[in-house]
């Protein structure tokens, strides 16, 4: 079994010695690579940030002071630090120093509040805590102060912690990191209760993004708008920043996906492509309508993170003059894409197929079985850039897992001879608000901690605009009846981040149960849709 941290499953030997063989795990580290990037393409523009241009040679330097900076305040190999960055130069460089010291960044999203935070803290062992000062009106400092972490470091006015600017050292030897430890901690969906951290390794995190690079065609001509929050895999490494960097090309940073903040950088940085979840490019499309930006340098348009629907496929390329891409992706590992060259009806009504020749696909009913080829099953997947394991999960990983190592993903898919995947839901209780997951045994938990509800069941009910809302269904304690508002409130005391919040709040006397005595939401969701 490969080795990657204390508390993550690695890859059986022979399944690593083949991975290596066939050439998808190289033998280099995320900082490794930089080096060899910036080597290549020294003087040519890496990162865009606002007025910012920074040359490949210019981060490899920052990159080397940070990571001697981190090792000066005693962060060294293994050490999990949470990083609840946005996206800006302070992450790249954050993100390849650590890598070139071997410690293991955990993604947090600008949105996670203290309940996400404090849960990640605990689960990983984090010894620090990176943030901006101020982000979006929440003042990541007070937050900082519940934690009890040793290292909180700040981008921006750091109040009574430590300025990441001044983290900075002299440029010197570093000890060498192993390509099969993990290179970053992603944050899982998750399908039952809280959620858990994906151990993704330098070697299969860098084909992930390599691979990807090549499937999308991405040329060192190419300049990749990061649109999506960047700790989200999918503009991490889908090819996102990575696969950017990875062909020389540049990442230009934007600070919201919104139209009327991306227009403007497609149009002034020349944007060629970019990433985006389906209720996002729904309104890319529409402000086409009476935006004035030329967005002529676009050549490809890249959607996932939840299903899009056929006729927004179809819209895109004439709204916005470029290609469409659908993307099923997932923290875990296993990415699908259409290609650039399938026919259109693939890529209007298929999430695309698998990225690596080596990614196995099993399509199985309840009882583990295969389905025939074209019938409804649960996706189970194994493969050179899917993990084996959670982090620190061993009890839970014993049923995410088949006992041959199969991840079971949790979402039905049916599988057409070409090898292309059609999502037609899943069987994780997990709500997917327009891309964002929304585990719903993390929202009951925090819903039956206020005193006017006896039962909770968290749903999602079918959006036109984001594909699903977050339901909160409850049985109330006593004779108040909440309101919707008074819950949200509630959970945001409790630290819940908003995006998770319920947007809306129905009333039962009883939920319905399944012959097994558990809530049956399936029940449920038909109630509420006249289904
Ligand atoms: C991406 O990753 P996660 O980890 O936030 O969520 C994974 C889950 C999948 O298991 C599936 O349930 C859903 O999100 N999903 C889709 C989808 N893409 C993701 N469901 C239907 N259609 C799609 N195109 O969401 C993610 C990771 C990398 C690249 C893109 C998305």
């Amino acid at each position: 079994m490969t080795v990657l941290i204390e508390g993550a499953v690695g890859w059986p030997d022979e399944v690593a010695a083949t991975y290596r063989e066939r050439g998808y795990w190289r033998g280099d580290t995320l900082g490794d690579l930089l080096r060899t990037w910036a080597e290549r393409s020294g003087d040519d523009i890496a990162v865009v940030d606002g007025d910012e241009r920074i040359s490949y040679r210019d981060l490899d330097h920052r990159v080397d002071v940070r990571a001697a900076g981190l090792l000066d305040l005693g962060v060294t190999r293994d050490d999990r630090v949470v990083v609840q960055l946005p996206n800006t130069p302070e992450f790249v460089v954050l993100l390849f120093a650590m890598a070139r010291i071997g410690a293991v960044p955990v993604m947090a999203l600008p949105a996670h509040r203290r309940s996400e935070i404090t849960h990640l803290v605990e689960l990983s062992g984090a010894v620090g805590y990176v943030i901006p000062a101020v982000y979006q009106g929440f003042d990541h400092r007070t937050l900082a102060a519940e934690l009890g972490v040793e290292h909180v470091l700040v981008a921006g006015d750091p109040g009574p912690y430590t300025d990441l600017s001044t983290v900075v050292g002299e440029r010197r030897e570093l000890p060498p990191v192993d390509p099969e430890s993990v290179a970053v901690l992603l944050i899982s969906g998750g399908t039952t209760g809280r959620p858990k951290l994906i151990p993704r390794t330098h070697d299969d995190y860098a084909y992930n993004a390599r691979a990807s690079a090549e499937v999308c065609g991405f040329t060192a001509a190419d300049r990749y708008l990061v649109a999506l929050p960047i700790a989200h895999n999918f503009p991490l490494a889908c090819p996102g920043l990575l696969g950017i960097l990875g062909v020389g090309g540049t990442a230009v940073l934007a600070p919201a996906p919104s139209p009327d903040v991306a227009f403007s950088l497609i149009q002034q940085e020349k944007v060629t492509v970019t990433a985006l979840v389906p209720p996002m490019a729904r309104m890319w499309v529409e402000a086409t309508e009476w935006a004035e930006e030329d967005l002529s340098s676009l050549r490809l348009l890249q959607v996932g993170g939840a299903k899009m629907d056929p006729d927004l496929a179809r819209a895109v390329p004439p709204a916005l003059g470029c290609a469409v891409q659908q993307v099923f992706g997932m923290a875990e590992g296993l990415l699908n894409y259409t290609r650039l060259g399938d026919a259109p009806d693939l890529v209007e009504n298929t999430q695309g197929r698998p990225l690596s020749p080596d990614d196995e696909i099993r399509v199985v009913d309840p009882e583990g079985r295969d389905v025939a080829l074209g019938a409804v099953g649960e996706l189970l997947t194994r493969g050179p850039y899917t993990l084996r394991g959670y982090y620190r999960a061993e009890q839970y990983n014993a049923t995410a897992f088949t006992p041959d190592g199969f991840y079971r993903s949790g979402d039905l898919v049916r599988q057409l001879p070409s090898g292309h995947l059609i999502v037609e839901g899943r069987i994780k209780d997990v709500i997917n608000r327009g891309g964002e997951k929304v585990p719903a045994g993390e929202l009951e938990d925090l819903l039956l901690a206020h005193p006017a509800v006896a039962q909770a069941a968290a749903i999602g009910l079918p959006d036109d605009t984001l594909g699903e809302l977050v339901c909160a269904v409850v049985v109330v304690a006593g004779d108040r009846r909440p309101k919707l508002k008074e819950l949200r409130a509630h959970l945001a005391d409790l630290g819940l981040a908003r995006f998770k919040q319920p947007d809306k709040l129905v009333v039962v006397d009883e939920l319905p149960l399944t012959a097994v005595g558990k809530i049956s939401k399936r029940d449920l969701v038909a109630r509420l849709t006249d289904r």
